[in-house]
């Protein structure tokens, strides 16, 4: 059988004035606990190198700027490439990316990658679905600017064939939208690596806070059974410069059920044997595509 020991690292609160140097730290003590269950594979949340500053509005581009990164490993995230060389361990982590194009035009992206035990990139997802708003809405208590400062990702939904399976990626707000994880399970993925960053407060309908976390597991555990794939989804959690973001970092298996859970909004470390021949279970029946997808009648999808 195609079995991992897949780890899920949450961590706790960013703080705006944390320096990589110890967030990178934090993760590298969790890299030890995975490698100590004989993980195979690690996944940390959405940009997870900084605090989620997307809740402010700023104008100073150098400020913007300054929870980018350049280039991938720099010396300050080098230590994560080393750990994972060390303990051999994959590992998938979000940042905020910052390019230039073959064009000369400067891009930035909120992006995830999938990084081999010697370093080698495995997979690079940049996140579609952008929630939020572009100017700043002053009657909020805090600010949700990733369509400010991010594009849309332009490098599709890709699959590798990574760690003896399937793999795709997907970035928090995209985990709500059905049609990601069909992308994704059209291409055969059998696990998917997603972090998030999901405040309990939702300014427009706040009527809907007390839902947060049953929103989250609904979309994650419906993405994994419509498509027989595992899904890993790890938060970035607590109460972060004044911001209270779920926790609810899970492994799910492909039939939908939540094998392991983290129990705290700190720094944790869960992990579950996952075995990559459990999606036929799924994909070769009840949601055999093949056999019973009528993409004939989804015309309106794609319109
Ligand atoms: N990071 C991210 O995508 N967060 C959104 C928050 C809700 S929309 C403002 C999410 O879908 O969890």
């Amino acid at each position: 059988s195609r079995t991992l020991v897949i780890a899920a690292g949450q961590l706790g609160p960013v703080a705006r004035k944390e320096k990589r140097s110890s967030v990178v730290s934090r993760m590298t003590s969790l890299m030890e606990t995975a490698a100590d269950r004989n993980a195979d594979l690690v996944v940390f949340p959405e940009l997870a190198l900084t605090t989620f500053f997307p809740r402010w509005y700023m104008e100073d581009q150098a400020e913007i700027d300054a929870f980018f990164e350049t280039e991938m490993p720099s010396e300050e995230t080098l230590p994560l490439f080393d750990a994972a060389r060390r303990l051999g361990l994959a590992f998938s982590f979000g940042f905020a990316e910052k390019t230039v194009d073959d064009n000369g035009e400067t891009r930035r992206f909120n992006t995830s990658l999938l990084v081999a035990p010697d370093g080698a990139i495995l997979l690079k997802y940049r996140k579609i679905h952008l929630p939020g708003h572009r100017e700043n809405e002053t009657w909020r208590p805090f600010q949700h600017l990733e369509k400010r400062y991010f594009e849309t990702g332009d490098l599709g939904f890709p699959v590798a064939e990574a760690l003896g399976g399937r793999v795709g990626m997907c970035i928090c707000n995209d985990r709500r939208w059905p049609e990601t994880f069909r992308m994704l399970g059209l291409q055969k993925a059998e696990l998917v690596l997603l972090g998030y960053n999901t405040p309990v407060h939702y300014p427009p309908a706040p009527e809907h806070d007390h839902l947060q976390d049953f929103h989250n597991h609904l979309s994650m555990q419906a993405g994994a059974y419509q498509n027989g794939t595992w899904v890993v989804g790890v938060a970035k959690a607590g109460c972060e410069e004044g911001c209270d973001l779920i926790g609810g970092t899970c492994i799910i298996a492909p039939t939908g059920e939540i094998v392991a859970r983290c129990s705290t909004l700190g720094d944790e470390l869960i992990t579950a044997v996952c075995n990559l021949d459990r999606c036929r279970e799924i994909q070769d029946n009840i949601f055999d595509f093949a056999q019973h997808r009528q993409p004939r009648h989804y015309g309106l999808l794609v319109t």
